[in-house]
């Protein structure tokens, strides 16, 4: 019953599965397995697919014969192994180039270089079927506010996305971007910290309908936010186009835990939603496994992340069939019509009988609300007691 399937879309990064546990006070601790070893873990596990940065696959200085070479052998083990890629996406981040930032960046030169890495970067997910193409801006910010003008940076960051948006009309990719929030960490503060930033940048792009947002659930978290708001602003704007799970302690750097590691009551919310609204994109998982774990711990890793989203699923479905649940939410959300006459799209008569109006607002204000109930349920659900 919680066995990942390939229709459970269920997808890790090369990056994911592939990280070696360095981090700022240590050394890796695992051996780097090759992309196509990568791609047979995957299908191990039950994944659906795998994304990748173009240098997660192709070396920043490999010659085009050995780019061609590394690419066939890594469609051999998709072919060999059922695994597809739905996403694709640039470092933009790592080499020393991009330490200001790219497409922010003050030097005209490191802009004009990250559009071509991107440009090309986009024709190699193309090759391997990615049809949703993320921008994570990591390095897209500042140490010192003297150092860069933020209304700059936002003019810069828009004509780069624009030209990429033609450049993924002109080739015909038929790519969706998705734009990827994160508030701080490589940099002290990056722009656009928020998937709501990204919203209301977005809507200022020349093509929106082609861009919408990546959001994560650590980056949210990071910032101490309620992440399943976020998301569900993104859906109802028509703009999740992807998302990455894990998890991760409230406000703490990024940590990219497996997926429900810390916040199974934030978790199961944000399942609930995706489930109930229909979300049919990728589930992604942007985590990796403990500096501790060695590879079968990294497997265990990967497959307590889809289980735990499977568990969650049915979770879900048991709350929604819950009578006594469900009794207390219609009892919640009652509506005895008597304001449907005030309600809705404005009219001048509307606004003048609701002003004439009279409201007991003692009453309104006595009204019992069984949060405490509703709430006590949900938690013995999670705890498998009902
Ligand atoms: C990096 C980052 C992630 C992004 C990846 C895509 S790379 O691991 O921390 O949140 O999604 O660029
Ligand atoms: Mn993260
Ligand atoms: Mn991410």
């Amino acid at each position: 019953m919680y066995t990942p399937k390939p229709e459970h879309k269920f997808t890790f990064g090369l990056w994911t599965v592939g990280n070696v546990g360095r981090d700022p006070f240590g050394a890796p601790v695992r051996e780097g397995l090759s992309p196509v070893q990568l791609v047979h873990l995957l299908a191990e596990v039950g994944a659906y697919g795998v994304n990748f940065h173009d240098n997660d696959l192709v070396p920043i200085d490999a010659t085009p014969a050995e780019r061609d070479k590394i690419v066939a052998e890594f469609k051999k083990a998709l072919d060999d192994t059922g695994i597809v890629v739905p996403m694709a996406t640039t470092n933009l981040f790592y080499d020393p180039v991009f330490r200001d930032g790219a497409f922010t960046s003050n030097d005209p030169k490191v802009r004009a270089y990250a559009l071509q890495k991107t440009m090309r970067a986009m024709d190699l997910g193309a090759e391997l079927g990615a049809k949703v193409y993320v921008f994570w801006g990591g390095r897209e910010g500042v140490e010192s506010d003297a150092t860069k003008n933020p209304v700059d940076a936002i003019k810069r960051m828009r004509e780069a996305l624009n030209f990429l948006c033609e450049y993924n009309l002109a080739q015909g990719y038929g790519y969706k971007f998705a734009l990827e929030a994160k508030p701080n960490e490589p940099r002290s503060d990056i722009y656009f910290p928020t998937t709501g930033a990204m919203l209301g940048f977005i809507a200022t792009l020349d093509h929106p309908e082609m861009v919408g947002v990546n959001p994560e659930v650590a980056h949210e978290h990071m910032a101490g936010l309620n992440f399943m708001h976020a998301v569900a602003q993104a859906w109802e704007a028509g703009k999740l186009f992807h998302i990455d799970l894990n998890d991760q302690k409230f406000n703490r750097y990024d940590q990219d835990f497996r997926f429900g590691a810390e916040n199974i009551k934030a978790a199961f919310f944000l399942v609930k939603f995706l489930e109930d609204v229909g979300y049919d994109g990728s589930r992604h998982f942007d985590a990796h496994a403990y500096r501790t774990s060695d590879i079968e711990d990294v497997k265990a890793f990967a497959l307590g992340c889809m289980r735990t989203y499977l568990i969650l699923k049915e979770k879900a479905r048991q709350f929604n069939e819950d009578e006594e649940i469900q009794a207390l939410l219609a009892e919640i959300n009652a509506d005895d019509g008597s304001m449907d006459a005030f309600t809705g799209p404005y009219t001048a008569d509307k606004a003048a009988a609701l002003k004439a109006y009279t409201f007991d607002r003692t009453a309104m204000g006595k009204r019992g609300l069984p949060y405490e109930k509703l709430d006590q349920l949900v938690v013995e659900l999670l705890l498998g007691v009902r």
